[in-house]
């Protein structure tokens, strides 16, 4: 008989909404904070409702409602691997490669994510997944411990194995197996209050680093965080503390911009949760927290090497103890970055999209992308900024310090070593900036292909 399939992008709308309403009953802050984004982005929306273009903006809202990223560590190759064929099945692919240990976390990582217009324009859900490098924690005996445990546990359910390998058997999964590789696929990802080990490995871990107790001691990758998106983080920052939640001291990631540009986060501190150790001894686990983050345009790596460096500059003079003063000073620093579309486009400084002005006809002698610049001018086509899908390093170890605590711990910093990031992965990762370049590229083409045809 034959199968009827369903989308990928169905099944990871369908995931991430499961997956949302998970964390909300395991960590009801998270819930909280959905609602203050909620309230912050329809005033926003009120105030500036020329945020979305008319024809965009039902699939804008839509996006906006669904958007949010998720972060889980995991603990060895052969984990990140089947998380890879995990992720397939949902349409999402490893994108990027984030090296955390030049800032003293002894991870790599990647972003799981849609890569197609479409796909991102349905559900643009994302997780960032990070690999534990074993090889940078500097205690020999501690190492092999942790490889020891790592190399007995299994995170996935025998169900949803067998539903990724029919996955790739019959190329899609049908509804009711969709809905069953979304709860077993949840299983992995869910907090379990038992520990895998005793509280002596547990403590000696965590005094050597408290990321390495955090991936090595528990049955899964529990996930850390969730992430909607907001249209005003700043509104947000100041509104956590009048609902009880106490934000990360500073916003990371570029200032607040006319034109917003790649990421801005911030987060709040993780919870300290009841553990029960398999000695029976009882303890305490920092890990979940939540976080919300802004997104704006997607830098060429022109643009992008212009962000590295004033982020250096702005962070190496930075001596703000409050995020107010920290944002002023680093305003006055990145007041060397344009801030408007046309000289952000015309020194190629970002990436964006193209289209026809409702009702404009391009003339006959213009249909050529060596006229653009033209056309724009005199209003026929019009340019939006694409949204910056990925991560920042430098903001992700921001976070990543801000829930362990402020000390390093002892391990010896690194170097990124992409090639064996792939190695563990069984692929390689997706280079992003190919992926915006696309989007830009089809909407010109498009432009000039559909105005032929009227
Ligand atoms: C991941 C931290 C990075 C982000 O948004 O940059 C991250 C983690 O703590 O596991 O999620
Ligand atoms: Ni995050």
């Amino acid at each position: 008989m034959e199968k009827k399939t369903i989308a990928q992008d169905q099944i990871r709308d369908r995931f991430s909404k499961a997956m949302s309403r998970m964390y909300q009953q395991e960590v009801p802050q998270y819930g909280t904070l959905l609602e203050i984004v909620k309230e912050t982005n329809a005033h926003y929306l009120s105030q500036n409702p020329a945020t979305f273009a008319t024809e965009e903006q039902s699939s804008a809202l839509n996006r906006l409602d669904v958007e949010r990223h998720g972060a889980i560590r995991l603990g060895s190759a052969r984990e990140l691997t089947t998380m890879k064929d995990l992720f397939a099945v949902m349409g999402m692919s490893a994108v990027g490669y984030y090296d955390l240990s030049a800032a003293g976390v002894p991870v790599h990582s990647t972003a799981f994510r849609p890569v197609s217009d479409a796909a991102l324009q349905i559900n643009p859900f994302r997780v960032f997944t990070s690999l534990l490098r074993l090889e940078l924690i500097d205690n020999i005996e501690l190492r092999e411990k942790a490889r020891q445990i790592l190399a007995t546990r299994e995170i996935f359910s025998p169900r949803v194995r067998e539903l990724i390998a029919l996955s790739k058997k019959q190329a899609g999964l049908e509804d009711a197996e969709a809905n069953e590789f979304v709860i077993e696929a949840l299983k992995t990802f869910r907090w379990h209050n038992e520990a895998l080990v005793d509280l002596e490995t547990y403590t000696a871990l965590l005094e050597h680093h408290r990321l390495i107790a955090d991936v090595v001691c528990f049955k899964g990758p529990h996930i850390n965080h969730l992430t909607p998106r907001t249209l005003d983080i700043d509104t947000v920052q100041h509104k956590m503390p009048d609902y009880g939640i106490t934000p990360k001291e500073v916003i990371e990631g570029p200032p607040r911009r006319r034109v917003p540009i790649l990421l801005r986060q911030t987060s709040f501190k993780a919870l300290s949760e009841k553990i029960t150790f398999i000695d029976s001894a009882q303890g305490k686990h920092t890990a979940r927290f939540g976080e919300i983050e802004q997104r704006g345009l997607a830098l060429t790596p022109k643009g992008r090497a212009l962000y590295d460096k004033l982020l250096l500059e702005a962070s190496s003079s930075n001596t703000a103890k409050d995020n107010d003063s920290h944002q002023r000073h680093f305003d006055a620093i990145f007041a060397a970055f344009p801030d408007e579309i046309e000289p952000l486009r015309r020194q190629g400084l970002g990436y964006f999209r193209y289209s026809l002005s409702a009702d404009a006809v391009i003339p006959q002698d213009q249909r050529a992308s060596e006229h653009l610049d033209a056309l724009i001018e005199q209003g026929i086509v019009v340019v939006t900024p694409i949204i910056y899908e990925d991560f920042l390093p430098v903001s992700a170890a921001g976070i990543f310090q801000s829930n362990l605590g402020t000390e390093k711990g002892h391990v010896s910093a690194g170097n990124p070593n992409k090639a064996a990031f792939e190695s563990a992965l069984g692929a390689a990762v997706i280079d992003e900036f190919s992926l915006y370049e696309m989007i830009q590229t089809q909407s010109i083409n498009q432009l000039f292909e559909h105005d032929v045809r009227a």
